[in-house]
């Protein structure tokens, strides 16, 4: 029988800038109805800033403010939120969380398309390698709700989100 929940499931995409976490997050939005959310796209339009980073010269993100902002959302519950990083957020918000990982070559062409300079493509591939995000999701939600995802063709993307489908199936017919 399904149990009694607060709240409707909300789902975190993480992992290192270029791992595609907006493509997949988009795509999933669509397959599964729930509300995709970027959250730099949310600091940018409401200016959830706190000063300005002169060596990677962009702005520093408000962690209170953007926090108090999803906050409501979050309890409602429905949301993909896409990311970067994981360690801002309460743990409670999340039933699920998926890090995205690239090889690091394709990560590298990816980003370089994209435009980074060479410290930013050399600082995002050393997170890569060095699985910064995988372990940060790991030290901040319990191990198992936290899952590891290749992403490196579209084959593995249609692959991820098959099995993120599969997933949220299983949650919605036990919660
Ligand atoms: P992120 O949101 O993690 O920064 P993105 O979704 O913008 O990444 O993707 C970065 C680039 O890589 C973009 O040009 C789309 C491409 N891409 C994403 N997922 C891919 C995949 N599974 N196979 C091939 N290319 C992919």
């Amino acid at each position: 029988m399904a149990s009694e929940t607060a709240r409707g499931l909300n789902i975190l995409i993480t992992g290192t800038p270029g791992t595609g976490k907006s493509t997949l997050g988009a795509e999933l939005a669509q397959r599964i109805n729930l509300r995709y959310m970027d959250v730099g796209d949310v600091a940018r339009d409401e200016q959830l800033y706190d000063g300005y980073d002169e060596e990677y010269k962009c702005p520093v993100l408000d962690e209170d403010r953007l926090i108090d902002e999803l906050d409501p959302v979050m309890i409602d519950g429905g949301n993909i939120v896409d990311y970067h990083s994981c360690d801002l957020f309460p743990e409670r918000w999340f039933d699920i969380v998926f890090v995205l990982r690239t090889d690091n070559t394709i990560l590298y062409d990816r980003l370089e398309k994209r435009g980074y300079n060479a410290k930013k493509l050399h600082d995002n591939v050393q997170c890569e390698i060095f699985q910064t995000i995988l372990e940060e999701a790991r030290g901040g939600y319990k191990h198992e709700i936290v899952h590891e995802l290749t992403n490196n063709t579209p084959e593995d993307l249609e692959d991820n989100l098959e099995k993120i489908i599969q997933w949220v199936q299983q949650w919605r017919a036990t919660h």
